[in-house]
């Protein structure tokens, strides 16, 4: 809080006054001290797709299924735009909209008022595995591979708890996100936003059926800027899109947000030049998903048993869970059952193991998985023209000596 005010004071103070008070070493350091663009960012431990201007990473697969719990260093960073600097100790989120009493809280106050909560969920990037579809004909956006997914417990205070105290109106059906980034496009700037459905947002957090939380920690450490800090969405179930982060304001409405993540991206569409975003809706829940991530693509190894490691989602329906999860050496003739292994969560994702005997001949392993709630990840997906939800058998190349 001291160092805070005394950086407003040293900010507030034009630059020959400061100079007149201390000198220019003196003033660059008063001013760097407590600066938000020092603020500490995490060590990551992650393969990086892009870093300027906006930072785009994931983890080695080898080392993301290591822990059934994500570490912060092996968590996938997606963000369209730089990091925004927000001063936690000045920043106040707003709730408005279709609500009998508006909200103007600061981050204090919101741990002081709201139970803190936490909740483990899994995090998934709707383009997870988009080099894949690439394959078939290439895609645009961030070339995922199968690293755009982690999993971590999450505390902050319930979205239900903070919408009961501002009392949702009847006609309220749509909680709108809207972040603080500063995102390039179609010549102008926009914020990244997105909306939940209200029934998604009031479900209790206690019912193991965790509705939304608005999160200030990761995995016991504060949030970072590149996870969003000081506030982010986490919206277990849901693409990772609808988890905003660096969240600004939350505005309850009669419907969906019209911001352009929302309303126009992340969907489903098969039609090129020019793409028709009117071919289907918007994407909410995750489908079933999967990937092998030990040994790596192409490896090397000796005809015989092998073992495979790899993770499993179920869909993000409520309470679904893993019911079996397959390997095949020969293109899905026969399977061989994996082993889970870890916790099975609501919302997580399952790991798994298997021992499968390859062949002289075997080029691939393949992976396919069915979940409780009767989704399944079939043989092949349609190309799509963003290359999402890419969620058919995974296919593991392998060289066999
Ligand atoms: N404000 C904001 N929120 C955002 C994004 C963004 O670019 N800006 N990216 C979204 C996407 S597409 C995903 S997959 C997740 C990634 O969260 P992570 O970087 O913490 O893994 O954040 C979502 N929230
Ligand atoms: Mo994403």
């Amino acid at each position: 809080m001291q160092r805070e005010t005394a950086s407003q004071m040293i900010n507030s103070m034009n630059r020959r006054q400061a100079m007149a008070i201390g000198g220019g070493i003196v003033l660059s350091s008063l001013i760097t001290k407590p600066s938000l663009a020092q603020q500490a960012n995490g060590e990551k431990d992650l393969i990086f797709h892009t870093t300027d201007p906006a930072r785009n990473a994931e983890p080695a697969l080898d080392k993301l299924v290591q822990s059934w719990i994500t570490p912060n260093k092996h968590f996938y960073v997606r963000s369209h735009a730089p990091n925004p600097q927000i001063d936690p100790a000045a920043f106040k989120l707003k709730i408005e909209g279709l609500v009998r009493n508006p909200i103007e809280i600061s981050l204090a106050e919101l741990k002081q008022r709201f139970d803190q909560k936490t909740t483990t969920a899994t995090l998934t990037c709707a383009g997870n595995r988009r080099n894949e579809h690439s394959k078939v004909k290439k895609v645009g956006g961030v070339p995922w591979m199968a690293g755009a997914i982690g999993n971590a417990t999450w505390g902050g205070s319930a979205l239900s708890d903070i919408l009961k105290k501002a009392g949702v109106l009847e006609n309220g059906k749509h909680v709108w996100f809207e972040g603080l980034d500063e995102i390039e496009k179609g010549g102008g700037i926009i914020p990244f936003g997105g909306s939940i459905p209200i029934e998604k947002a009031m479900a209790d957090l206690e019912s193991g059926s965790p509705g939304a939380l608005l999160t200030t920690m990761m995995n016991g450490e504060a949030l970072t800027p590149d996870h969003g800090a000081p506030l982010r969405m986490v919206v277990p179930g849901y693409v990772g899109a609808r988890s905003v982060k660096w969240l600004g304001k939350i505005v309850v409405s009669d419907r969906p947000s019209p911001n352009h993540y929302l309303a126009t991206a992340y969907k489903v569409v098969t039609k090129t030049d020019p793409i028709d975003w009117t071919e289907s809706g918007p994407i909410y829940r995750f489908p079933i998903n999967g990937a092998i991530c030990t040994p790596a693509a192409k490896a090397a190894v000796s005809a015989g048993p092998v073992e495979l490691t790899g993770y499993v989602l179920p869909s993000g329906s409520p309470g679904n869970s893993m019911k079996a999860v397959d390997l095949s050496i020969d293109s899905g003739r026969t399977w061989t059952r994996a082993t889970m292994v870890g916790e099975s969560k609501p919302f997580c994702w399952q790991l798994w193991k298997a021992t499968v005997n390859v062949k002289a001949d075997t080029k691939h392993i393949s992976l396919r998985g069915t979940d409780n709630a009767g989704d399944f990840m079939p043989g092949r997906v349609k190309w799509n023209a963003k290359g999402y939800l890419k969620n058919s058998w995974y296919k593991l190349p392998i060289k066999v000596s």
